[in-house]
């Protein structure tokens, strides 16, 4: 049976669930039997990925057809039929318990930002907490595919956006970062975009998972505290750091995910481009051309019909200049930033979660400090080899 199909089946239960969960959610929130909400949701979504993970292993082995994979597919809707079910009362628990620490959290600390132990243990359970629900809420994105009506599942999502929605969260080291939902784009330059490439070939791209991304380009500060050391040129706490190679930014990022227990890892080329445009189609986030009020580039150099600027020979603060729509900083200038991908030409037609995966050199995003304008559009692409340091070479993360 589909999961539609299911999903009709199971209409009526969720409603049931709708008219109770809300009563529940309150009276589970802070004791035993809001653990065992989470514990409820949580093998739910332990049974929906181990089942995800063999299909895809038996996907991958070619055998599509075959009744083990129509019984997995079977399963696995039962599964996130489950999970989706124990997504209400569990997301209502880690609301509560959210906003419970972080009145605890605001009661200790009040305007500081105090370095305590205690303090930071609880900045780091706030963290947690909203990184659930953040996770939560795309399951009760696909109740609500099923069962448009569950009107706690929508309440709940609709507190998500926003309470946390726009919000970054910050890391164990200080690092914002930002979800971002799955979507669909036009990536790379229109024919007719001013001093275009011919590798920018437009084509339709689909993100089918969501993931975080740094707000800024990951700073000095930041890297220190996970390496012990600063291969920086220009230095200074909170610019970007610089002079890094791609193997030492992929380095840094592991060392952040297991000190974190999370995954850390450089954006694809893909999701980089995603989130630079932030919905835009113009050569930049900022519209058809743009200034050195709005992005720190060679500023003696003119892109469109925009006005000389200022040449600042060297890296800014992060976030000096405002963010674009989706809230992130120094998507164009400042630092080029290493994305996962080498550079490889674009493949034809459409594609889902191109991962560029042929060529030598490692792909180079947004321009920088020292380029000209037109380097820092949004389809514009660099391929470096994967050891080169340069004073204009630095990166952001992503996060699974
Ligand atoms: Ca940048």
């Amino acid at each position: 049976m589909s999961i539609k199909a299911q999903a009709a089946d199971h209409q009526s239960a969720w409603r049931h669930v709708a008219c109770v969960s809300c009563c529940w959610v309150l009276l589970v929130a802070g004791g035993a039997r809001g653990d065992d909400a989470l514990a409820a949701f949580d093998a739910a979504a332990k049974e929906v990925e181990q089942l995800e993970n063999l299909l895809a292993e038996k996907l991958d082995a070619h055998q599509p057809t075959s009744n083990t994979v129509a019984t997995i597919r079977s399963e696995l809707g039962k599964a996130k039929l489950k999970r989706a079910d124990a997504a209400v009362p569990a997301c209502g628990v880690l609301i509560a318990r959210f906003e419970a620490r972080q009145a605890a959290y605001e009661k200790l600390a009040g305007e500081r930002r105090p370095s305590t132990p205690q303090a930071r243990a609880m900045r780091r359970e706030i963290s947690d907490l909203g990184y659930r629900i953040r996770m939560i809420d795309n399951v009760l994105a696909e109740l609500l595919k099923f069962d448009p009506n569950h009107a706690e599942a929508q309440r709940l999502r609709d507190k998500i956006a926003a309470d946390h929605g726009p919000l970054p969260f910050t890391n164990s080291i200080g690092m914002k970062l930002v979800y971002i939902s799955p979507g669909e784009f036009l990536m790379g330059s229109p024919t007719s975009e001013k001093s275009r490439d011919r590798n920018e070939t437009q084509h339709r791209v689909h993100l089918s998972k969501g993931f975080f991304v740094g707000v800024h380009e990951v700073t000095q500060a930041q890297w220190k505290a996970v390496m012990d050391n600063n291969p920086s040129k220009f230095r200074g706490d909170n610019l970007p750091v610089e002079n890094v190679t791609w193997n030492l930014a992929v380095e840094f990022c592991k060392k952040l995910g297991q000190r974190e227990d999370k995954t850390y890892r450089l954006p694809t080329e893909a999701q980089w481009e995603y989130v630079c445009r932030a919905g835009t189609t113009t050569p930049f986030n900022t519209g058809e051309t743009i200034s050195t009020d709005q992005a720190n580039y060679k500023g003696s150099k003119v892109y469109g019909n925009s006005r000389k600027g200022v040449d600042r020979m060297q890296t800014t603060p992060v976030g000096s200049f405002r963010p674009n729509a989706w809230g992130l900083y120094d998507m164009h200038g400042n630092v080029q930033e290493w994305c996962n991908d080498r550079r490889s030409n674009y493949p034809p037609g459409e594609v889902t979660n191109p991962t560029g995966d042929r060529g030598t050199s490692r792909v180079l995003r947004g321009g920088s400090w020292n380029y000209h304008p037109e380097v820092c559009r949004s389809a514009h692409r660099l391929g470096y080899p994967p050891a080169l340091q340069a004073s204009f070479l630095g990166f952001r993360v992503a996060m699974d």
